[in-house]
């Protein structure tokens, strides 16, 4: 082995072993591989490749399993399929019966899975007797309570496909299956090729509960496995947890399908301990932060940012704690750090350290050596390391700490923020103010104050940026299994021959809007701007990337400086009794440039001004929650904007549609950037006197005119782009955005339904704009006793 690891006198201590003649019975038992549990029995694979599975703290074999094929996945989804029928329409208490038996079974059997686990994972079995499998079994009770307080309300979605990581794999299933059963989906569930042994025990239990055929289906295999369920045509959610480029891959082989994704990604999380500290405890977190689970954890707080006063101290007081941890066997009650899960993992931790000191970072390793006989390796401090190295911004996914150190709490913030990632992060502090204020700045999923590593079923948990999108947990994670169909109206009208258009050719070209100014496009060009019955208005500005790169500038620059949402909600109002002034010429607009009569322009013109009204009143009534765990303290689940949101938009009601998509985006804090849709770009252009004199602060709102298309490609690459919807009709384009959208991991939104119904007033409808427009940090705080 190829360790960075010095050889000092190894400490004797007492071992403490945990039985496991049960649990190997049980594997040699099943040990005829080769199966899987499809439609609610044992059925062999079709292929004759398999995988050996270890016990990594001793490289034993224990079991072959199958790489399953594309035909296992078949069977695997029809039998899901098959089962939907029935399992959604069953009523929500019949389907918590289901799960609450489930959370019986786990319990019944959470010595044998918390063995089981540690077995064929390499995790202490402190860990898995006393976290994994006892949140395992509260995410099936938590999610057996979802199912029946939903009543009928939630509306499932359809097969779920669920793709799992190995370093929790019973936690990551029990979060993948329980929710998605919960709200009436069925599925088919892969585990990771070095830990499917929990998965299939699992299985036993869902026979044991008599679970309805096909309702779960559980396949073994690897990547390749996982791509056959990526790419089946009948799944119509993936619901993915592994490392970012995976996720990525899979955002990209699914953007031409019409498939849902949940994407929990990998991290690269901030601990930050400031001089205030109460240092000991905060010594006890990094233990937790980085060593739980041998620093195989998404979450785990691999970047130490100490304040730089009481570095020295404080490196001192975690080299002591270090010295006294313990490396060994997983099944040894007294073990702090267990097994590395496969030899592949291992070389990976010794590349990344030896890169590490290779940087001129210093490496500090406990005097003790690890056992030998298995894969293991020592908690490992790295000092003198600068924020853009490689180790401070590569995931290593190891017991690795990277310490770092700030002078102020704005470069902490800094430091914190600066990788791709934003999964989590960890504030220290006695002063209650300080971490508040600090919490909102860091970009990232969860925050834990004076915490770390707290995870329940009823507080969301998923990232930001590249960390990906959507929630495990609590209403968050429910609303990622369930669908809000938009409402769908044709808007059949007549062709009319309009010779009664008043409109004149207006004797100029609109420019763009950019930061509260009206400028001239950088190409110079533009495109004609017709009325509905083909006479030349005017000519309409044709923007260009260097346009996008301008306005995304100011408008990354705007949304930092937070407007209340008391005084979003005031210009949104002002906005709608300004647009009200100008209802003469939005008429003779709308009826220009769309088939609309009068009467039906004045429709969508008095409905554009109650919309404002809607989300005007909603910047302040669009609140987070705060949850509840079972542990000290409280999770304030905030709603945060994502920042920059870049919308294109279609000629459907050009009005309305415009109205609703920039009223929502601005009531919850964001900034735009909208392309209106080419041919009723006036409606837009129309628009920058009414944002000029209703206060909107520069930047916040940014039009960008152009043919169909032309910057769709510009704005879905752009790093600086939080997000982007797009309401066009053209497939192509739409699958290419998605596909662009991995460039930074921007949030992307393409409803499916085309000819949206604009008009309706279904809260449900409404409320999409501003789901889509934020994204929840869940904020753990100490709180009562
Ligand atoms: P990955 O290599 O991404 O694998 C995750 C799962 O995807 C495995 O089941 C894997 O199969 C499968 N897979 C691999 N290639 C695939 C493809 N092309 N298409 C579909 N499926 C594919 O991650 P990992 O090494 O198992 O886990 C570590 C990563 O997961 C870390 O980055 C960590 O941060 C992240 N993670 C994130 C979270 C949350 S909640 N954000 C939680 C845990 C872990 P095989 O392994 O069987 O080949």
């Amino acid at each position: 082995m190829n360790n960075i690891i010095k050889n000092y006198k190894k400490v004797e201590y007492g071992q403490a072993p945990e039985d496991s003649k049960e649990v190997m019975e049980w594997i040699k038992k099943i040990s005829s591989p080769n199966k899987n549990y499809i439609d609610g029995k044992w059925i062999k694979s079709s292929s004759s490749k398999n995988i050996q599975a270890i016990n990594p703290a001793n490289k034993k074999k224990l079991f072959k399993l199958a790489v399953s094929s594309k035909k296992d996945i078949n069977l695997a989804v029809t039998s899901a399929s098959k089962a939907y029928k029935k399992w959604s329409n069953i009523t929500p208490y019949e389907r918590s019966k289901y799960l609450y038996a489930l959370a019986r079974l786990i319990q019944k059997h959470s010595r044998f899975l918390a063995v089981l686990e540690s077995i064929d994972n390499g995790k202490p079995i402190r860990e898995t007797r006393d976290i994994d499998i006892p949140l395992v079994a509260r995410h099936f009770y938590y999610h057996a309570g979802w199912a029946s307080k939903s009543n009928d309300k939630l509306k499932s979605i359809g097969v779920i496909g669920q793709i799992i990581p190995w370093n929790f794999p019973m936690l990551m299933l029990a979060w993948k299956i329980a929710p998605a059963i919960a709200c009436g989906n069925t599925v088919v569930l892969k585990p990771a090729e070095y830990t499917s042994l929990t998965a299939l025990f699992f299985a036993e239990l869902c026979i044991k509960a008599n679970l309805p055929s096909g309702v779960i289906n559980i396949v073994t295999g690897d990547g390749s496995t996982g791509q056959y369920i990526t790419n089946h045509p009948n799944i119509n959610k993936i619901a993915f947890t592994g490392s970012t480029d995976v996720g990525k891959k899979i955002i990209e082989t699914t953007s031409n399908s019409n498939k849902k994704l949940t994407m929990e990604l990998g991290g690269k999380s901030p601990f930050i301990v400031f001089e205030d500290a109460d240092l000991d405890s905060a010594v006890e977190g990094v233990v937790d932060a980085i060593w739980f689970n041998q620093g195989q954890v998404c979450c785990a707080g691999s970047r130490l940012l100490v304040q730089e006063s009481i570095e020295k101290k404080f490196i001192k007081k975690l080299k002591q704690r270090m010295e006294k941890l313990r490396v060994g066997n997983p099944l040894d009650k007294s073990i702090d750090i267990g097994a590395i899960v496969a030899p592949v993992q291992l070389q990976k931790i010794n590349q990344l350290v030896k890169k590490g000191v290779k940087e001129g970072a210093k490496l500090w390793q406990p005097s003790w050596s690890c056992p030998t006989e298995g894969i293991f390796y020592p908690p490992s401090l790295f000092t003198n390391v600068s924020p853009a190295s490689f180790i401070a911004q590569v995931e290593i996914f190891g017991p690795v700490l990277t310490a770092l150190t700030f002078r102020t709490p704005s470069e902490a913030v800094s430091i914190a923020n600066n990788t791709p990632y934003g999964l989590a992060a960890s504030i220290w502090s006695e002063n209650i103010n300080l971490a508040l204020d600090v919490a909102p700045k860091i970009k990232a999923g969860v925050i834990w104050i004076n915490s770390t590593n707290l995870f329940d079923a009823s507080c969301g948990f998923g990232g930001f940026k590249e960390s990906g999108f959507g929630r495990e947990g609590g209403s968050e994670g429910i609303r990622a299994y369930t669908k809000n169909i938009l409402p769908i109206k044709k808007i059949k009208r007549k062709k009319l021959k309009k010779n009664r258009i008043s409109l004149h050719s207006i004797d100029r070209t609109p420019k763009l809007y950019i930061g509260g100014k009206q400028k001239r496009p950088d190409s110079g060009y533009s495109f004609s701007q017709n009325t509905v019955n083909g006479s030349f208005i005017c000519d309409v500005a044709s923007s260009n990337r260097k346009d996008v790169r301008n306005a995304v500038e100011i408008a990354s620059k705007s949304c930092t400086k937070q407007i209340s949402n008391f005084n979003r909600s005031q210009i949104l109002f002002y906005l709608a009794e300004n647009l009200q002034q100008r209802k003469d010429t939005f008429i003779d607009l709308l009826t220009a440039l769309t088939n609309a009569t009068s009467l039906e322009a004045q429709k969508e013109f008095e409905s554009s001004c109650e919309r404002l009204f809607y989300y005007a009143s909603m910047a302040d009534k669009f609140e987070g929650q705060i949850h509840n765990p079972p542990m000290r303290g409280l999770t304030l689940a905030m709603k945060e904007p994502l920042g920059v949101i870049a919308s294109i938009l279609n000629n459907n009601l050009p009005l309305l549609n415009l109205i609703t998509v920039v009223g929502s985006i601005f009531s919850t804090g964001n900034s735009n950037i909208v392309v209106p849709g080419q041919k009723t770009s006036l409606i837009a252009t129309e628009l920058y006197q009414v944002f000029d004199t209703s206060d909107v602060p520069d930047g916040y709102i940014n039009i960008l005119t152009s043919k169909e298309n032309a910057l769709t490609s510009t704005l879905s690459l752009h790093e600086n782009i939080d997000g982007i919807w797009y309401f066009g009709k053209d497939k192509s384009a739409k699958s290419d955005l998605i596909r662009n959208t991995v460039s930074n991991l921007k949030r992307f939104w393409c409803p499916e339904e085309q000819d949206i119904d604009w008009f309706s007033k279904n809260e449900s409808f409404l409320n999409e704009f501003l789901h889509q427009s934020t994204q929840i940090k869940n904020i753990w705080i100490p709180y009562g006793e």
